[in-house]
């Protein structure tokens, strides 16, 4: 019998709305998704980790998602003046944040009609993040506070040799690197996309042999590099390997939020300027920075996202790829 049997009947139907925020999918799970429990979503988000990982696998990998797609699970909040609690994840685990992912959530929502144009807050596994929905179509983030917390750190990498670059947190752990420093990198285009994936794998396999960390021994898992922008009214154009190995295709709101600690930590961009974050693709988020009430540094993000799907994933435990290939 085919049914809404929840995801744990013996047919599974979720809603999901696709979207992309500067090319980078999101997949907004908005039904059928495993009964996660209440109480605090750190917890509700070790449960799905626990017990029910076949879910983000079925979701994410092929037959039904690709490398690229990040999930995100809408949760009830704990907090109801929050408009939904969200859990991020990936091809390969999950996500503290996701900068493009909560924009795509914000569009999503205003899609569904749950959320007007405005102020509005999302609960994430971080903290919460504070959103001004502008259009249907465009919204900027405020992130959880962001820091550099070590740079200039040397790595010896495999076939590169000495790699310098900073450590910084953006709501997820960054290693950032000047790509005009690497010998051999032609430039951050699509077309030089194989080079830039295999200089950040061997980078990330540098950081985790030399145990070079984010703090309390965080996993560094995700590599930006950097360089000059293509655009005239554009500041900088990166390139960022996520922790599944593939490539974000927008300039990554955590990595953006990354990039302006470290720019602030240099005293290179002021609060309240903008900085205009090209994608490798050349697409774009305007990012910048207000201080905290204790000097800390709250990146803002600003991006627009399109939803290009409303579907319903079936999961037939008769399939023998019911919880993705790999
Ligand atoms: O936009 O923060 C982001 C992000 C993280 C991984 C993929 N996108």
């Amino acid at each position: 019998m085919v049914g809404l049997l929840g995801w744990e009947g013996p047919v599974s139907k979720l809603r999901v709305i696709d979207s992309h925020t500067a090319g980078e999918p999101t997949r907004v799970v908005v039904s059928g998704g495993p009964d996660l429990g209440d109480g605090p979503l750190a917890r509700r988000l070790g449960r799905l980790k626990a017990h029910h990982d076949d879910f983000r696998r079925s979701v994410i990998l092929e037959p039904r998602g690709s490398d690229a797609l990040v999930g995100a699970l809408l949760c009830a909040p704990t907090d109801p003046g929050c408009a939904a609690a969200v859990i991020f994840f990936n091809n390969v685990g999950y996500l503290n944040m996701c900068g493009h992912g909560a924009i795509g959530v914000a569009v999503t929502l205003a899609y569904l009609g749950r959320v007007e144009a405005g102020e509005l807050r999302l609960e994430t596994p971080v903290g919460d993040v504070a959103v001004t929905l502008r259009t249907p179509n465009e919204a900027t983030i405020e992130n959880v506070p962001s820091y550099r917390f070590r740079s200039s750190v040397a790595v010896d990498v495999e076939g590169v040799g000495t790699v310098r670059g900073d450590v910084a947190w953006g709501g997820n752990w960054f290693f950032l690197v000047d790509a005009t420093s690497i010998a051999g990198l032609s430039s951050i285009s699509l077309e030089a996309e194989p080079d830039l994936t295999e200089t950040s794998k061997r980078i990330k396999a540098a950081l985790a042999r030399e145990g070079v960390t984010g703090r309390d021994g965080a996993e560094v898992d995700h590599i930006e590099l950097f360089g000059p922008p293509v655009a005239p009214d554009a500041d900088g154009r990166n390139f960022v390997l996520c922790p599944g190995a593939a490539y974000d295709r927008s300039p990554c709101g955590t990595g953006s939020s990354a990039k302006v600690a470290c720019l602030a930590a240099d005293g290179k961009l002021r609060p309240g300027e903008d900085w205009v974050q090209e994608s490798v693709i050349g697409s774009r988020f305007v990012a910048g920075y207000r201080r905290g009430p204790n000097g800390e540094i709250i990146p803002r993000i600003t991006g627009e996202a399109f939803v290009c799907g409303d579907n319903t994933l079936i999961r037939n435990p008769q399939d023998p790829f019911r919880n993705g290939i790999g």
